[in-house]
């Protein structure tokens, strides 16, 4: 089995600086240690050079210019391990990095599933953010939704499909995002479906969704899907949400599907963290993704 690590030490996307430090908070909570026990082999760890502050100012998509950079050099960097046959482990920083690593994926994958398992959609725009911050734009950016400036990254633009995507955890939507998960039909299953069908069935459900007619899955793992009592260092928490268990679970049950082809996980915040509890709630989960087991 074969891994490939991207840190991705980025944290102009989000709104609180300090995500840049979420690959080396996961590094120091065992994460080598735990791959190994699980059998991998890691093909390569690479850490991904953070563009300097260009200075230039763009109100409602801040940092802009570092954002294109980094997330240009990402998508190559990704496209390299997919075609080398490895699977790909990218390790925020904040979510904007997505677009990176979407973009590309979808040079290798022609029908790409992606189960965005987060708090929030991050399918704002320049005109429906309330905030300017990038990490809340990434998924539409990936879609082709937003200014040409981010979807003509290479990769990005309209290269998923909204029936190919499903949210999972959401709770937290600006009056945009909601009006077009309306109108462009991706499948969100919001904290209410958890509560009413429980995480089996609705896991259920989005891996049939991801997995009809695509040929590679991603998972985003956006850490502040969880509750904030399990995950404090995050910078945009919302109450109300995923438990431990649920959480694990779904990702037990992503691994047992065997069609998750890649993997990202990103928005620890070590400067907001108790300790470096929720580095290690990370560590955890990407191990039950990758085949931890109880028994
Ligand atoms: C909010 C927060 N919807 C925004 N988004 C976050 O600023 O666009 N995404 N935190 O993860
Ligand atoms: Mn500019
Ligand atoms: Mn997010
Ligand atoms: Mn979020």
């Amino acid at each position: 089995k074969a891994l490939s690590i991207l840190s991705v030490p980025f944290g102009y996307g989000a709104g609180r600086r300090g995500t840049e430090f979420g690959p080396e908070a996961i590094r120091l909570a065992g994460l080598n240690r735990q791959l190994k026990e699980l059998g991998f082999h890691i093909d390569k760890e690479v850490t991904l050079p953070v563009p300097s502050e260009s200075g230039e100012t763009h109100p409602n998509l801040k940092y802009l210019n570092e954002i294109i950079e980094l997330n240009t050099n990402l998508a190559a960097e990704v496209a390299g391990v997919v075609n080398q046959g490895a699977f790909p482990l990218v390790l925020g920083g904040d979510h904007s990095i997505a677009i990176g690593t979407l973009g590309g994926l979808v040079q290798k994958y022609k029908n790409l599933g992606v189960i965005w398992f987060d708090a929030h959609a991050d399918l704002n725009t320049e005109e429906t953010s309330p905030s300017g911050n990038i990490h809340g734009m990434s998924l539409g950016v990936a879609m082709g939704r937003g200014p040409s400036l981010l979807t003509q990254i290479k990769g990005a633009g309209p290269n998923l499909k909204p029936e190919n995507i499903v949210l999972i955890g959401t709770r937290q939507l600006d009056q945009g995002e909601r009006d077009f998960i309306r109108s462009s039909g991706i499948k969100c299953f919001t904290m209410h479906d958890i509560d009413r069908k429980g995480m089996s069935a609705v896991m259920d459900e989005a891996l049939a969704i991801v997995t009809n007619g695509t040929d590679g899955v991603h998972l985003s793992f956006d850490i502040d899907s969880l509750d904030p009592l399990e995950a404090p260092g995050t910078g945009t928490k919302i109450p109300g949400g995923v438990s431990y268990r649920e959480a694990h679970f779904a990702l037990e049950l992503m691994c047992e599907s065997k069609k998750i082809t890649s993997a990202e996980f990103v928005e620890v915040n070590p400067s907001l963290d108790s300790g470096n509890k929720t580095a290690r709630l990370a560590v955890e989960l990407i191990a039950s993704l990758l085949g931890q087991r109880i028994l």
